[in-house]
């Protein structure tokens, strides 16, 4: 388009003058308007600078409709979707947003900004509204010489739940040094008799005294991280550090423990010394609906250099003991004292990974359509060398047919070693490759793609060092805000079952 003021012949005369400089400059004023919009337009919405979706959290770090610096939308999606991998939760027109820094925030303050932070957890928690689907966000490399203490407000729903997550710079999880509390509900203290629809996302919780190698070192000290002995009608924890810790949900008090989710969240080095307890990463009784999607179980039950941190028979990775519903998916399961799962009312156990478990799974077929599929298990070993294991997947029957098929055993270390164990008469079995793992069931006859495949060999193919301990130290690494897409689980396991594929 043309412009009749610009073509104009007579540009002496100074009215026509400062309206060619008003336009010359109102053009300039477009263009850089222009060049803003293109450079938006090439940014993603996760890191623009911009409240996109209008809910006052702006892009990767801060607004969890986001699940990268690449997410291309901050909004769109309800709470509850999972987008590239991680929960989507937005905030609620009423939702409260409370900040609490321990290196920069003031009890005095409301907390209602990062500049207005609260300093303790305490004061935090006493700002949440019960029945609000408040937020308490805690500062990224902040730490806690607590824990989040007695739970007793709820969320609103499971569409709108409370939350507890982090903000700020960086990508170290707010760390919370749980001594006394983790995240706690018991009689007492007036407890409502179910505590529901409450969200933890990226936070470590540390019982950091039961490291041998901290300052006060006490072995003895509590050791859970999570003691629910309450009810629940909806828990849900995503990208999560449990370390040093149990996890523990018991009925305690006869209020019925529903709908738990557990997703891309870690359970790490949890013991207790033999002679006075057992250890486990996480204990569940009597639950309902409880599944562990894409989690990471590690070096739960013994320490290696503590005293009286041997293995033992009683611990274990995850012991569930009567929960109804379990599902165990997309998980990996390393280094158990004994057991990477011991699943006393049967669920589903399906495409995960296990290595250097004294006892891969223990699987007891009580609930409905119970199956044990895809899974790949590497490497048993034994609990000491007095007790020689290397246990593949033992089945005991409860009643119910169960499916046992497209499982991969390879390569056991144990001086004991049994592909499948216990009474497989009831069980449907098929599909399943057996690699160096001596048992009962027959070694397979194809010829594989590559079988010496490992956790080691898979370190090495990304740049790592040739041990298990370096592939155990990326997986810890992993976090929402510093995430490697070839340490998500499925990525893994697909890598091993493609080498296990037949020639
Ligand atoms: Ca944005
Ligand atoms: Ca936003
Ligand atoms: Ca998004």
């Amino acid at each position: 388009m043309t412009n009749p003021v610009i073509k104009s012949p007579n540009l002496s005369s100074k009215p026509v003058v400062e309206k060619d400089r008003f336009l010359a400059q109102l053009m300039l004023v477009l263009l850089f308007i222009l060049v803003g919009m293109s450079t938006s337009f090439a940014q993603s919405e996760c890191a623009d600078g911009i409240d996109n979706d209008g809910d006052k959290l702006i892009d990767f770090g801060s607004d969890l409709g986001c699940t990268s610096k690449g997410d291309g939308s901050e909004g769109g999606l309800p709470t509850g979707e999972v987008e590239n991998g991680w929960t989507i939760f937005e905030p609620s027109e009423d939702t409260r947003i409370i900040y609490v820094s321990s290196s920069k925030g003031k009890d005095r303050n409301r907390g209602q900004s990062p500049l207005f932070a609260v300093k303790s957890v305490e004061r935090g928690m006493q700002l949440l509204r019960d029945g609000y689907p408040d937020w308490l966000l805690f500062k990224r490399g902040d730490e806690w010489d607590s824990g989040l203490g007695q739970m007793v407000k709820s969320g609103r729903s499971s569409q709108e739940p409370m939350l507890f997550g982090a903000y700020g710079e960086g990508s170290k999880r707010p760390k919370f040094h749980a001594y006394d509390s983790g995240i706690l509900t018991f009689g007492g203290g007036d407890s409502p008799e179910s505590i529901d629809y409450l969200a933890f996302v990226e936070l470590h919780i540390s019982l950091s005294r039961r490291n041998p190698e901290h300052p006060e070192f006490n072995p003895l000290s509590q050791r859970y991280s999570v003691n629910w002995l309450r009810g629940t009608k909806g828990l849900h924890f995503e990208d999560m550090v449990f370390q040093w810790s149990e996890l523990n949900f018991s009925p305690f008090d006869g209020f019925p423990i529903s709908n738990i989710l557990f997703r891309r969240s870690q359970f790490l080095d949890s013991w207790a010394p033999s002679q006075s307890s057992h250890a486990q990463g996480v204990y569940l009784d009597i639950v309902n609906n409880i599944t562990f999607d894409e989690t990471f179980f590690d070096h739960n039950g013994w320490h290696e250099s503590a005293a009286d941190g041997q293995k033992t028979i009683f611990n274990h990775n995850l012991y569930a003991g009567n929960p109804n519903g379990l599902v165990l998916k997309n998980s990996a399961l390393l280094r158990g004292a004994s057991h990477g799962t011991q699943m006393r009312s049967g669920g589903i156990i399906e495409n995960n990974l296990f290595a250097e478990n004294s006892i891969s799974i223990l699987f007891v077929s009580r609930n409905e359509n119970p199956r044990v599929v895809g899974n790949v298990i590497l490497n048993g070993t034994n609990i000491s060398e007095k007790e020689g294991r290397g246990w593949g997947i033992e089945i005991q029957n409860g009643g119910n047919n169960v499916d046992v098929s497209g499982n991969i055993l390879s390569s056991c270390n144990g001086s004991f070693c049994q592909n499948f164990t216990g009474d497989l008469s009831n069980t449907t079995m098929k599909d399943n490759v057996i690699y160096k793992w001596p048992g009962p069931q027959p070694q397979s006859n194809n010829t594989f793609v590559d079988p010496e495949r490992d956790l080691r060999s898979y370190q090495v193919l990304n740049g790592g060092e040739d041990s298990v301990t370096s592939f155990v130290e990326s997986m810890r690494g992993q976090s929402r805000m510093k995430w490697d897409d070839n340490y998500t689980i499925p990525v893994i396991l697909q890598y091993l079952k493609e080498g296990f594929a037949s020639k």
